[in-house]
């Protein structure tokens, strides 16, 4: 991979987009090298969480490359949004949990990339936006559908509607984003994050983003039977049995060995 960067440190991965000249927009190759890193992280069982960022100082990424996407015909602007969907949608059901770094533009696909993430944070020079109408086009990688899920319907159609962007502090407002930080801040905040996350129980963890995200899409009666298998299938991991003899040894556990 090229256009996105993977750096390991213990149990926890950064990826940072990496095409800074052009903001980290993205074009196809950034997208088969998201499409690449989302398989890296599924195939390796050290990593526990991922942190993914942009290069730079001024971009996470500024969308998705419109000079790529400027003389598409219909049947490729489909495949286009095709790639994307996939990847993203690949990135959003990844079992590790995912932490978007936002520090600067999140526009158009880089806002939807973000919300492809379990957590987002941001830097205080962060700006969001889906500025997709102002092109002539609709947001193509989920952005009707995760903006509206993650804020409000309204807001969502505010946004998508006026293409304006947003600040971090109103992302925050309206919680698009969990927590801002100086942009000096965002990276060790992120990576902390992440490491608070990798030393808990790694199999509970990714059945909890598990349940979570698929109890969203269903009932509450049948919403919490997932929410009781999945806590039952906790019951055959060692790391259960280690986390709760600690507790009752009034000692601290051993490291999870996501087993
Ligand atoms: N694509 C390509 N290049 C971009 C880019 C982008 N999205 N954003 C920035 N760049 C490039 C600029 O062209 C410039 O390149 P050079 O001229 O130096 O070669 C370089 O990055 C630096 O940008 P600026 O010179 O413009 O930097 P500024 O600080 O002046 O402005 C900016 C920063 C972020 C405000 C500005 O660059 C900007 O407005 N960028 C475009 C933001 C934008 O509109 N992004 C949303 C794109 S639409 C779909 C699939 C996907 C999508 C939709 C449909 N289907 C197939 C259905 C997704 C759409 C989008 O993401």
């Amino acid at each position: 991979m090229t256009n996105v960067l993977l750096e390991k440190k213990g149990n926890i991965a950064v990826a940072t987009i990496n095409r800074p000249k052009a903001l980290n927009a993205l074009n196809s190759e950034v997208l088969a090298d998201l499409g690449e890193l989302v398989e890296i992280v599924k195939a390796d069982s050290e990593i526990r969480a991922l942190v993914i960022t942009g290069s730079g100082e001024k971009a996470f990424v500024a969308g998705a490359d419109i000079g790529e996407m400027s003389t598409l015909t219909v049947a490729e602007g489909e495949a286009f949004g095709k790639k994307g969907n996939d990847v993203f949608r690949a990135l959003e059901v990844l079992p590790v949990p995912t932490i978007a770094a936002i520090n600067g533009f999140a526009l158009g696909g880089g806002c939807e990339l973000s919300m492809s993430c379990d957590i987002r944070i941001c830097s205080d020079t962060a700006v969001f936006g889906q500025p997709e109408v102002g092109l002539g086009i609709t947001p193509g990688f989920g952005g009707t559908q995760r903006l509206a899920r993650l804020v409000s319907p309204g807001m969502a159609k505010q946004l998508i509607y006026t293409a304006k962007n947003i600040k971090a502090d109103e992302a925050l407002r309206i919680g698009l984003v969990n927590a801002v930080y100086p942009a000096e801040e965002l990276m060790a905040a992120a990576e902390k994050m992440a490491e608070t996350i990798a030393k808990n129980a790694p199999i509970a963890v990714r059945a909890c983003k598990k349940a979570i995200n698929e109890g969203l899409e269903l009932g509450m009666d049948d919403a919490i039977v997932l929410e009781e298998k999945l806590f039952g299938s906790c019951f055959e991991t060692a790391d259960q049995v280690e986390g709760m003899s600690a507790f009752l040894e009034k000692r601290k556990h051993e490291p999870y060995q996501n087993k």
